[in-house]
């Protein structure tokens, strides 16, 4: 009887540190978690930043619209052209190693969830500081991963605007997760150091802040919960880093969407992200009679048919396209005329910017912008074909930009105006 006038010790719920009672939460566990958290990140951010790099921000607002960016947007060097597969690389580790942190970053969250419930709130003003920053870290971790998840799944939820919110929660999460590491990972190095040499146990019971002080009996250890975490991950890496391969390996990509239609087997059948029906590009206006080329420059205008542009000294490139959505292809085999020779026929023997617009009326990707090095490159075609056949309609048709490592946004479809030197 006596028992039931004292209040529960879990009275309060979530707020009382009895609520808790996983066995599995303890200073190990989040360290472990912590630490592959450190290193995974730290890679997303720098290939996020690269990424925004290979938009070529100084080529804004053509190709960077982010409004108010100010020193945020700042960028180091020109995108490169080599190696031409420079951003299938970075962006499908981009995309590729943020799917697969997803079951990381849920487990830490939910380690150290009963600090959310501390009470009181604040015991100081920089034990508050350090909640709010905490706040920043978790909100912007969360909206990092669905936003760019979302992107990657269901191409573009909020149109036109991803690029911007990816941008800056960037900014904001890294800001906040940069302070959180240069407080907690000292702390999760010696935690780890400490308990390889004592054995996991040794930090249990009240020395160890984040075990619940009256755990449940365990039903998995924490290396195993470990084990599933990592399990996880390893699933979700093994069924997304298909979408950069062809062949049968794409179709280990289960989980994400293959981008536009199943492209089929022959030349031209490799990844189509919008096809010319979606963009609204009509037959008749692509066709022989009607499809004529504007390229403008120093020293004027002229237009080209398709079969003048056949008739210019031809090229090819074995090149890549990889999507800032992480996909990509292997190497095609792209015929066409270099940017480069254009340039020279309206005036520009030396390389120089381009803006590149296509005949879409509307939609996200219609133009871009390219750097003068990367018009220079010997590589970089206005593409007539594909593998030894005409472009199809859904990759370009009549001609199509195709430049070494860049992402493949920048490779504008269904050109139908280059102005060299207008940025
Ligand atoms: N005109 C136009 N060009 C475009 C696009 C577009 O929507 N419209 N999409 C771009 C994007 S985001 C990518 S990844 C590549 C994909 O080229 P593919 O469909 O031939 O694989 O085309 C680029 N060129
Ligand atoms: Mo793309």
């Amino acid at each position: 009887m006596a028992r039931s006038l004292l209040p529960a010790p879990d009275a309060r719920g979530p707020f009382s540190p009895g609520f808790w009672r996983s066995p599995l939460r303890g200073t190990w566990f989040t360290s472990v978690l912590g630490v592959v958290l450190l290193a995974g990140v730290t890679v997303l951010f720098v290939t996020g930043l690269l990424s925004y790099a290979a938009y070529n921000p100084d080529l804004s607002p053509v190709n960077d619209k982010t409004p108010d960016k100010g020193i945020l947007g700042f960028y180091l060097f020109s995108w490169p052209t080599d190696p031409p597969w420079l951003y299938r690389l970075t962006q499908g580790v981009h995309v590729t190693l943020g799917l697969a942190l997803v079951p990381v970053l849920l487990a830490k969250l939910w380690s150290v969830v009963p600090r959310l419930f501390t009470l009181p709130p604040t015991r100081s003003l920089t034990h508050a500081l350090e909640r709010i920053s905490l706040l920043l870290l978790v909100g912007g971790a969360l909206f990092e991963f669905v936003t760019g998840i979302l992107n990657v799944q269901l191409d573009y939820v909020f149109p036109g605007s991803f690029y911007p919110l990816h941008f800056y929660g960037a900014w904001v999460f890294f800001g906040a997760f940069l302070a959180h590491a240069v407080l907690k990972a000292p702390v999760a190095f010696r935690n780890l150091r400490r308990m390889r040499e004592g054995g996991e146990e040794r930090a249990d019971g009240q020395a160890d802040a984040l075990a619940a002080p009256r755990p449940d009996p365990p039903t998995v250890s924490r290396r195993g919960a470990l084990g599933l975490v990592g399990g996880g991950s390893l699933l979700l890496l093994a069924t997304s880093a298909g979408r950069s391969f062809d062949g049968p390996l794409r179709q280990t990509a289960v989980l994400t969407p293959h981008g536009g239609p199943e492209p089929g087997g022959g030349p031209n059948g490799f990844q189509i992200n919008k096809t010319a029906a979606y963009a609204g590009i009509r037959a008749d206006e692509t066709g022989e009679e009607a499809w004529r080329l504007a390229v403008t420059g120093r020293s004027g205008t002229v237009r080209l048919s398709r079969a003048d542009l056949l008739g210019l000294p031809l090229h090819s490139a074995a090149l890549p396209i990889a999507c800032v959505e992480g996909w990509s292809t292997s190497d095609q085999w792209w015929r066409g005329v270099r940017l480069r020779d254009l340039a020279a026929l309206v005036g520009h023997d030396d390389p120089v910017d381009v803006f590149v617009e296509s005949l879409q009326r509307r939609g996200a990707f219609r133009h871009a912008a390219l750097r003068a090095n990367q018009v220079g490159d010997p590589r970089s075609l206005l593409a007539l074909s594909v593998n030894g056949e005409e472009l199809t309609p859904d990759h370009g048709h009549p001609a199509r930009i195709i430049v070494p490592a860049a992402p493949g946004v920048l490779n504008t479809k269904w050109v139908a105006r280059l102005t060299f030197g207008a940025l």
